[in-house]
């Protein structure tokens, strides 16, 4: 059995545990919830979360990379076949894990700095970061499909990041669009079962 290493909040883990069961991977993969950044597996010199432990001494970090892994041992079921709809899909992807990232950028100098020491500067940087990336979301996201795939997938988790830690950017508000395919999609089941519990 493979070993998930990771924390119920995690957006970038989100992304994996919602792979794992669109894959229908459940049986080989055993989420484990750390119990803290010092108990992380050794196979993870990075120390960050997801680390995917595949077998003692082989192990796989990054979100994306684990996921791709994951969707080739079930077949491919993530990724469209035909090359229009993958590039349409990669630009999606590509959009929500930079807007993962601002939004974890900001999250870390918001709750894990003083006051004091907090970057007024890089807090606007990536302020206005995330507001690009909600627009041309809002833009791509317009009527798509409710179909699974690593494009949703990085899309729902980011969104129900930000309503987490980031609710101050009222996504919504300037988003009807993303709004309307949100809410679709967080009536599927492995969303709603993988949301922040806060
Ligand atoms: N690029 C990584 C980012 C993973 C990441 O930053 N995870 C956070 C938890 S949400 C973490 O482990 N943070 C610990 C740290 O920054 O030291 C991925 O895509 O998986």
């Amino acid at each position: 059995m493979m070993k998930l290493h990771i924390s119920g909040n995690s957006p970038y883990a989100r992304r994996v545990r919602v792979a794992v069961r669109a894959c229908g991977l459940e049986d080989q993969v055993e989420e484990v919830t750390i119990k803290g950044f010092d108990h992380l597996p050794s196979e993870s010199p990075g120390n960050k979360i997801p680390v995917l432990v595949v077998e003692p001494g082989l192990a796989i970090s990054e979100c994306l990379l684990i996921s791709r892994y994951l969707d080739d041992l079930a077949g491919g079921k993530l990724s469209p076949t035909d090359p229009r709809a993958q590039v349409k899909q990669l630009e999606i992807e590509s959009v929500a894990s930079v807007l993962m990232d601002s939004l974890f950028a900001r999250s870390m100098e918001k709750n894990q700095r003083d006051e004091a020491s907090r970057s007024v500067a890089v807090l606007k940087k990536e302020a206005d970061r995330s507001a690009r990336c909600y627009d041309r979301l809002n833009e791509l996201l317009d009527g798509a499909s409710t179909d699974i795939n690593f494009a949703s997938i990085a899309v729902v988790s980011c969104l129900g990041y930000a309503d987490w830690r980031n609710p101050e950017d009222d996504w919504r508000k300037s988003s009807p669009a993303l709004v309307a395919w949100f809410d679709k999609m967080m009536e599927i089941p492995l969303f709603a079962e993988t949301a922040p519990v806060y």
